[in-house]
């Protein structure tokens, strides 16, 4: 069990084969595709003292698109919420997930196919303040829809532990020109001094269209155990073991190419399973300290990039799955809301042309909207930050 398995901690280096799932396309972690922005937290908070805009670069000799964002301004908070994948407060409430900032959206300027990104957070002066301060970025996607559920794509999800990712140049998540997308934030400051006019940079990279002809086209996948479109997706750890279960069909079929999970303390595992028969496609497991913290989750890689075999976790259309989370507390009272269980991952489609359209029309879709973050203004997209461009803020 676990031979393939590689544990993911916050200092590990991102080798090629543990990139995959790092949340690059992992919508997933905290900042993922939880469809909630409802609770606004008592601490990380995205607090301005200005509307934080959004400008858009393209380097095609980098084959990059530069998406900065800011500044911010984001005050010390204190102690670090949901640091490690930790879920629980040394006070033992649950940690909240981030108040999302506002909806920053962008047009995507090039066809091709999005291959990896850098995040580095500056302050005005271009000067690197840790990364660990973005709680969560997410990019959504208006024009698809995910593969379990019909509601928005999330193209991009990153939390505090999230590094670099890059695939290589065979594989890409497809991208056209004048896609309508949008990031939205969450930066929590435990530096202990408060923090202004603070910038983030994404820097993604891509495949030109013209570039190449044969592309394995991927897209980010996720399976949560509890996941209501517009409320929340967490749920109660109780004294001893609990679990939650969710069953869901894929409309395409197609092969998993990676998954990683997301856990919060006391997480045992969280896995795959065959609805009809039982059988486990895929678990993976928490990694815990003595107390029950968690302190990682395990990713799988199921096909070797470099090497000769290539074997995709299938899953097919229609077929009855079933995604298990599993919790064992030692605590003797109630954890409300303290466990998150999901797995996110990236998913090859036989065929990518029967991804079923994203309907505008679905209450899915309305809920989605309905509990994404506000714009800012009119429009978001290069709103002036006050200073013309943005001063020293490095290039
Ligand atoms: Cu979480």
């Amino acid at each position: 069990m676990g031979k393939r398995g590689r544990w993911l901690g916050g200092s590990g280096r991102v080798s090629m084969r543990a990139y995959v799932v790092l949340a690059l396309f992992g919508v997933g972690g905290c900042a993922g595709p939880r469809m909630s922005t409802s609770v606004a937290p008592p601490h990380a908070l995205l607090a301005r003292a200005e509307a934080p805009g959004l400008r858009l670069a393209v380097d095609e000799a980098a084959r990059e698109v530069v998406v900065d964002m800011g500044p911010f301004e984001v005050p010390d908070m204190g102690y670090a919420a949901h640091a490690g994948g930790s879920g629980v407060m040394p006070d033992g409430t649950p940690a909240t997930h981030g108040h999302a900032g506002p909806l920053m959206p962008f047009e995507w300027p090039v066809e091709g196919w999005l291959r990896g990104f850098q995040v580095r957070v500056t302050d005005a002066e271009g000067n690197e303040l840790p990364r660990r301060i973005l709680h969560h970025l997410i990019g959504v996607n208006f024009d698809r829809r995910q593969l379990a559920y019909p509601a928005l794509e999330r193209f991009f999800g990153i939390g505090t532990e999230t590094e670099d990712v890059e695939l290589p140049s065979s594989i890409g998540v497809p991208m056209a020109e004048g896609q309508q997308l949008a990031f939205y934030a969450s930066l929590h400051n435990d530096t202990g001094v408060d923090l202004h006019r603070v910038y983030v940079r994404v820097a993604m990279d891509y495949t030109p269209r013209a570039s190449r002809d044969e592309v394995t086209e991927v897209l980010p996948v996720y399976f949560d155990t509890d996941n209501r479109i517009g409320d929340s997706n967490m749920w109660d750890v109780h004294p001893g073991r609990s679990e939650r279960a969710w069953e869901f069909t894929v409309p395409v079929s197609g092969g998993l190419l990676g998954v990683t999970g997301h856990l919060h303390d006391y997480g045992e595992h969280v896995r795959i399973e065959d609805a009809a028969t039982g059988r486990v496609l895929v678990k993976l497991d928490g990694r815990r300290d003595e107390a029950g913290r968690l302190e990682a989750v395990e990713t799988r890689i199921f096909r070797k990039w470099l090497g000769l075999r290539s074997n995709p976790l299938r899953l097919e259309a229609g077929r009855p799955y079933r995604i298990v989370g599993v919790y064992d507390s030692p605590l003797e009272e109630t954890v409300v809301d303290g466990a998150m269980a999901h797995i996110v991952g990236i998913f090859a489609p036989d065929d990518m042309s029967l991804w079923p359209a994203l309907d505008p029309d679905s209450e899915w879709v309305r809920l989605d909207l309905s509990a994404l973050p506000g714009r800012l203004g009119e429009n978001g997209q290069g709103t002036p930050d006050g200073e013309g461009g943005h001063g020293g803020h490095h290039h």
